[in-house]
């Protein structure tokens, strides 16, 4: 396939950045750290969504070392910002399946020199639907090491609240399309509430994901959610602005 063997030429030949976007705790509104989001810098297509090419990386296991080069850059990078800023790295469902991903977290974490406290992994809920014993294993690892663990786009898989029992997550991220929903119908708000009440009671932070407008904004903030991240407050931005941002706060 002519895109699978350009992502494999990409890979070799370091075309891929790192983009990251704020997440801001509401207590005081400072920002708490950072999701990376991977970008492609394409010769003639410019710069590519993940959204187009982390299924094809997925189907052809490129997302293997695909997915150690952004957890290498991305702890290199959180490792130049202030202390208590953390980074978030996306984890697809393959790659932490696959043997050896532990090591290579730990590998990120020892040569770039981040504490493992300021690095957060945001799985799915896919990750926990099948090879169930080892995925969970290997994030009590990582776990039991520092590493916080998020269930990201939460409420768009199916039997959601099971895993939070199943798993000891630090971070539930509600998906944006729940914020979205929230202005026009009062049962989205109503969800989201309950979600940050049963966070609460298993000592999970909650953070409300595609914030664009002050509206939704303060109905966030009024059902209780500590964190939330969207464009009302940044999109992703390429690493060297966030550096600049993040030096310029403190
Ligand atoms: O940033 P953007 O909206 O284009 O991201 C689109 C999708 O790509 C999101 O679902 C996001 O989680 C995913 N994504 C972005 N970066 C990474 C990454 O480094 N690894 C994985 N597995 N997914 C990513
Ligand atoms: O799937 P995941 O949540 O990891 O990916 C986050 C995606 O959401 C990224 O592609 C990012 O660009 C996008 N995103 C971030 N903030 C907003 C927002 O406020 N509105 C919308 N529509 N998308 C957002
Ligand atoms: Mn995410
Ligand atoms: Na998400």
């Amino acid at each position: 396939l002519h895109l699978e063997r350009e992502l494999r030429e990409a890979l070799q030949a370091d075309r891929f950045e790192l983009h990251y976007q704020p997440l801001v705790d509401l207590s005081d509104n400072r920002i708490t750290g950072m999701e990376a989001l991977v970008r492609w810098r394409h010769p003639e297509r410019g710069l590519v969504s993940p959204a187009l090419f982390i299924p094809l990386a997925e189907e052809t296991g490129l997302i293997v070392p695909l997915g150690e080069w952004v957890l290498r850059q991305a702890c290199r990078d959180a490792a130049g910002w202030p202390d208590g800023i953390s980074v978030a790295v996306n984890v697809s469902p393959i790659q932490l399946r696959h043997r050896g991903f532990a090591q290579s977290v730990l590998a990120a974490l020892a040569t770039s020199g981040l504490v493992a406290t300021r690095l957060e992994l945001e799985i799915t809920e896919s990750v926990l639907l099948d090879d169930t014993e080892a995925n969970l294993e290997t994030l009590h690892t990582l776990r039991k090491l520092g590493v916080r663990i998020s269930m990201d786009d939460f409420g768009t898989g199916y039997s959601s609240i099971s895993y939070l029992r199943r798993f000891p997550f630090d971070k539930i991220k509600i998906d944006r399309s729940f914020v979205r929903d929230c202005a026009a119908q009062s049962e989205a708000g109503a969800i989201i509430r309950a979600i940050v009440s049963l966070g609460a009671s298993l000592g999970i932070t909650t953070l409300v994901e595609g914030v664009e407008t002050e509206p939704q904004l303060a109905t966030v903030r009024a059902e209780g959610a500590q964190e939330v991240q969207g464009y009302l407050f940044s999109p992703p931005r390429p690493a060297a602005e966030i550096a600049a941002l993040l030096e310029a706060g403190t």
